[in-house]
């Protein structure tokens, strides 16, 4: 609980997230720019009914099957992710046995540390992405997120990237690599060019993770494989975009 937001406030949850944001920029995780994305963030979410929608729900369970049958799954963590759910994110990891690797478009050698800092600190034993000794380079992006690890995002089959500009998704993918994002905005490059969309909160999206990965788990391969490779991520996102036209549709 904040002291300074009710309890009972009829926005109390989201109110809560951006104090976690304004922490996280006063403890210099995050850049005033990722303050600015969750304001964008945040206008999708409202449009969305702020829940998780089925759509939203199936492009995670597809997601946590991908994950499974990687073979070097990397989740890619930048400072509004680390800011959200740090906790969560590195529960996911160790679940599915994928690398964590701090990746920034605003790139900060200090706040890399902090940030894996924040990582150890919620039980990460290992993140990538902080020396230059094993840095190396993906074509085709010209901003800071080019730098990766030899040993962690480099060798990748498969990325979960959480908040994203989409020139490093369309890298990634013409790379061969599988990429799975989470973006609010249905409409965004990194939505159309990821493997799989997940549009839905950060906030939301990584704990559904962590159960359906608790489940699925339990999976054989082949169901895993199935469930992949029926998911279309044109559909869902066009499922998506619907929930925003029928909520508007239904007030006005
Ligand atoms: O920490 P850095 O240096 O890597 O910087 C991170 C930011 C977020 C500043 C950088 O990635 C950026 O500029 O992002 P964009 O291009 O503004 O894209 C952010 C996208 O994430 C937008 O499409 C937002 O709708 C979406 N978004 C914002 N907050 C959330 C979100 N999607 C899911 N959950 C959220 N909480």
């Amino acid at each position: 609980m904040h002291k300074n937001i009710p309890i009972d406030h009829p926005r109390y949850i989201s109110l809560t997230i951006r104090e976690k944001l304004v922490n996280g920029f006063k403890a210099g995780i995050v850049v005033p720019q990722g303050l600015m994305a969750h304001g964008r963030g945040e206008a999708f979410d409202y449009l969305l009914g702020e829940n998780t929608t089925p759509s939203a729900l199936y492009a995670e369970k597809a997601a946590c099957c991908l994950l499974l049958i990687s073979k070097h799954p990397v989740i890619s963590v930048n400072g509004n992710t680390a800011a959200l759910c740090s906790r969560e994110i590195v529960e996911l990891s160790k679940l599915l046995g994928a690398s964590l690797e701090v990746n920034l478009f605003h790139q900060s050698q200090r706040r890399s540390h902090l940030i894996a800092e924040t990582l150890i600190e919620n039980g990460a034993t290992q993140v990538f992405g902080l020396y230059s000794a094993t840095r190396t380079m993906i074509n085709g992006i010209s901003s800071n997120r080019r730098f990766v690890d030899t040993f962690g995002m480099a060798k990748a089959d498969t990325v979960f990237l959480a908040l994203e500009d989409g020139d490093r998704c369309q890298a990634l993918r013409s790379q061969g690599k599988n990429v799975i994002s989470v973006d609010l905005n249905p409409l965004s490059r990194t939505a159309q060019a990821s493997s799989i969309t997940i549009v839905d909160n950060l906030i939301r999206a990584v704990p559904n993770m962590v159960n359906l990965t608790n489940q699925l788990r339990a999976e054989k391969v082949s169901e895993l494989i199935k469930i992949v490779s029926e998911f279309d991520n044109e559909t869902n996102l066009k499922y998506s975009t619907e929930v925003i036209r029928n909520g508007i549709q239904k007030r006005y």
